[in-house]
């Protein structure tokens, strides 16, 4: 029997039902340019994030209170490494090349998390770090597990998985020092006040501000608006916040019943803008570090491709012999 072939469906078809089916797009499938550039833009981002990230806690490690501590840090600091490989490694499948993203970065042209341009004067910094951004992380980072691209959102699964011991590890730290002395526990008030209202502001613009929610959401990359997100991440943290005995720093917040979740005030808007500018309290030391481990790094990646050249002609001599 002879079947008549039917003729195949135009790409844009194949990419639109494959997002309606909430099925992955592969990195060899045809997509909107659009959408591959949306990506490279976020999954680099994020990428850089994980990376600078590494800056604010990394200065604790050689200061951290206890072997213990210090190992815990040590280990953390690691993965966020390790989260900005993966990512870095999902951007190449689109074609985005590493060498250029980092010089990207380093050169200001490209964004990173506002939130890693704050200071950490104390340890309780790293207590909060883990509590409210790593939780907000996890807030914003879940619900990437079912991005429409495959090798992003199967990166962030382990990414997730490492994260809630981040968020863990750091609500244990907070817990030791409020069942410490009372300087400590101002401690912990005073890194709470100061993390609060940056760590809201992680989650991007309020909804009517934010240029890229639409089509990221049509798409399926953002399963959720920056809006929806924060408000999960205050309802998640309250209750965290009374059990630790800390007060968040927002008169404005409170449980609104009818709602069956808390309202709270607006962060400052513009300080977010500044951040994202540049123009935060650390931005350029933050970025002055990153470009010189980069250039301190150059003989390790040029020792690095030396030796993959080199095991490579060997191979291509050992199948030719
Ligand atoms: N900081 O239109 P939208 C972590 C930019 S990883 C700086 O709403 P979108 C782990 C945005 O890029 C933290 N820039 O944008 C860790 C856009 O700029 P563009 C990073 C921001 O993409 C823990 C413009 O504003 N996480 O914490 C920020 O739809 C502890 C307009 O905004 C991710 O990257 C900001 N906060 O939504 C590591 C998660 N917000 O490019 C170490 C993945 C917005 O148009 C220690 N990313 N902008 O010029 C996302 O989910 C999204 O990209 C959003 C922004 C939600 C961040």
């Amino acid at each position: 029997m002879t079947t008549t072939p039917t003729a195949p469906a135009p790409l844009q078809e194949q990419f639109d039902a494959t997002i309606a089916r909430d099925q992955r797009i592969e990195p060899r499938d045809w997509m909107p340019d659009g959408y591959r550039k949306t990506l490279i833009r976020q999954i680099a981002q994020h990428a850089h994030s994980e990376i600078i990230g590494m800056q604010p806690e990394g200065e604790w490690i050689t200061r951290a209170p206890s072997l213990r501590r210090k190992a815990i840090l040590f280990a953390k600091v690691q993965d966020e490494a390790g989260h900005g490989l993966y990512l870095y490694s999902a951007a190449e499948t689109l074609g985005a090349d590493r060498a250029d993203l980092t010089e990207r970065l380093i050169e200001g042209r490209q964004k990173y998390s506002s939130i890693f341009n704050y200071p950490t004067p104390t340890f309780a910094d790293v207590g909060v770090i883990g509590w409210f951004v790593d939780g907000a992380a996890i807030c914003n980072q879940v619900p990437l597990c079912r991005s429409s691209y495959g090798p992003y959102a199967r990166a962030m699964v382990r990414i997730c998985k490492e994260e809630s011991f981040h968020q863990r590890q750091g609500y244990e730290l907070l817990l030791t020092m409020m069942r410490g002395t009372e300087a400590q526990r101002e401690m912990v008030q005073d890194a709470v006040d100061r993390w609060w209202w940056p760590s809201l502001m992680m989650f991007g613009p309020p909804d009517g501000d934010s240029p890229n929610s639409a089509a990221s959401m049509a798409w399926k990359i953002k399963r959720h608006s920056n809006d929806e997100l924060r408000q999960r991440f205050v309802d998640m943290t309250v209750p965290q916040a009374e059990k630790l005995g800390v007060t968040l720093p927002d008169p404005d917040l409170r449980w609104n019943e009818e709602r069956g979740r808390h309202d709270f005030g607006t962060p400052d808007w513009s300080e977010l803008q500044r951040v994202i500018r540049g123009d935060g309290p650390c931005n350029t030391e933050r970025v002055a570090r990153r470009r010189s481990a980069h250039e301190e790094g150059a003989w390790v990646r040029q020792a690095a491709a030396a030796h993959a050249a080199r095991r490579a002609a060997r191979a291509e001599k050992e199948v030719a012999a």
